[in-house]
């Protein structure tokens, strides 16, 4: 009977679902801004304004270094001092066939029947650029719901750690001893994202020693500092001192109690800087999005898809480049919204 619920109402009721501890409706919501459905806007209007009070914690740094651990041991003593806790795993691979991730969801069985425990994989394939808003978004729900903490797991090899960067208030780097060169490589880019540093694996030799380089290398850089990133087109993150690194054996959970205190202190101090540089990047981040999504939709809608398809051809043919037909497109859209 009846017609199918509009899509206000259908948000409505996934909203006040999550938001009374409904785990599947919370499940959907997550699934409708990651996927950018129609739900999304309304659900997120609604609650964008209860979140703002969750730690968001990005745990980044290469394959292996044991992010995945980590994060399980921070589940347990976060969970032993009564605060809630929730994970986006972004995963390059396919979130269902990833291979590391089905480990993770072993790992993660112990907390199946947890409330104040949840756990979500997202692909990051297919959000290029947009990493940072989608999983900007998706925390703002688990904030909104009322999750203490918001743990996001990225790997760390390439732009991504970045746009989760954007995406935290406090933004993790993990390593492993003897990982070579190839960390290397990694390290510099990764440690100018980093407000903490962390040497997972204090079990094996050479922990201290890698702890010692990072240090070594946080002092000659300088440390990252404000306006440090020189490809910086956004707003730039906070930087209030170089940052501090630590050591844990995530398998055991040595020193996990010391990077929760850790957090908490970095978490100090930004606290009260509610439109701080971190906030503010996160922002950016995701009304740019948006921005993007409704001048698309504009320029695809039935009155200036012709012209808009004819731009493009244009560029293609290399008779228009590619800022001019920008101009044209921008100007069409606030023209057509002035008239
Ligand atoms: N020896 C040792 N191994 C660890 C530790 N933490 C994680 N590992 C192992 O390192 C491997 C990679 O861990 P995982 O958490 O999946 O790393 P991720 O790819 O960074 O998420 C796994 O075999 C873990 O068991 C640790 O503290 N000590
Ligand atoms: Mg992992």
């Amino acid at each position: 009977m009846g017609e199918p619920a509009s899509v206000d109402a259908r948000a409505d009721a996934l909203t006040a679902g999550a938001l009374g501890g409904d785990r599947r409706a919370l499940a959907r919501l997550l699934t409708a801004v990651e996927n950018r459905t129609a739900l999304a806007e309304p659900a997120l209007r609604t609650l964008y304004p209860k979140a703002g009070r969750a730690h968001i914690v990005g745990i980044t740094g290469p394959p292996g270094a044991g992010k995945s651990t980590l994060v399980s041991a921070l589940i347990g003593e976060l969970r032993t001092a009564g605060r809630s806790v929730a994970v986006v795993a972004v995963d390059p691979s396919s979130p269902i066939t990833g291979g590391a991730l089905l480990g993770d969801r072993v790992r993660m069985q112990a907390y199946a029947d947890d409330d104040d425990v949840f756990i979500r994989s997202m692909a990051a394939r297919g959000h290029a650029g947009g990493l940072a808003s989608t999983t900007g978004a998706a925390t703002a729900v688990l904030d909104a719901v009322g999750f203490d903490l918001v743990l996001v797991e990225t790997v760390g090899t390439g732009q991504s750690e970045v746009e989760v960067a954007a995406a935290a208030d406090t933004t993790v780097v993990l390593e492993a001893p003897e990982m070579g060169d190839e960390v290397q490589a990694i390290k510099a880019g990764l440690l100018e994202v980093a407000d903490l540093v962390v040497v997972n694996k204090g079990d094996k030799p050479g922990a201290q020693r890698t702890a010692a380089q990072l240090r070594a290398m946080l002092v000659a850089t300088g440390g990252p500092a404000v306006g440090r990133r020189a490809d910086a087109d956004s707003v730039d993150r906070p930087r209030p001192k170089r940052p501090e690194v630590l050591i844990t054996t995530a398998a055991t959970g040595e020193g996990v109690p010391e990077l929760i205190a850790a957090l908490d202190r970095h978490r100090a101090s930004i606290a009260g800087m509610d439109a701080g540089p971190a906030r503010l990047a996160r922002a950016e981040a995701q009304v740019w999005a948006i921005v993007g999504d409704r001048l698309r939709d504009q320029l695809h809608a039935e009155a200036l898809r012709a012209t808009t398809k004819r731009t493009l051809s244009e560029v293609a043919a290399h008779r228009l480049d590619p800022y001019a037909a920008a101009d044209e497109l921008l100007a069409r859209v606030v023209g057509d919204r002035s008239a």
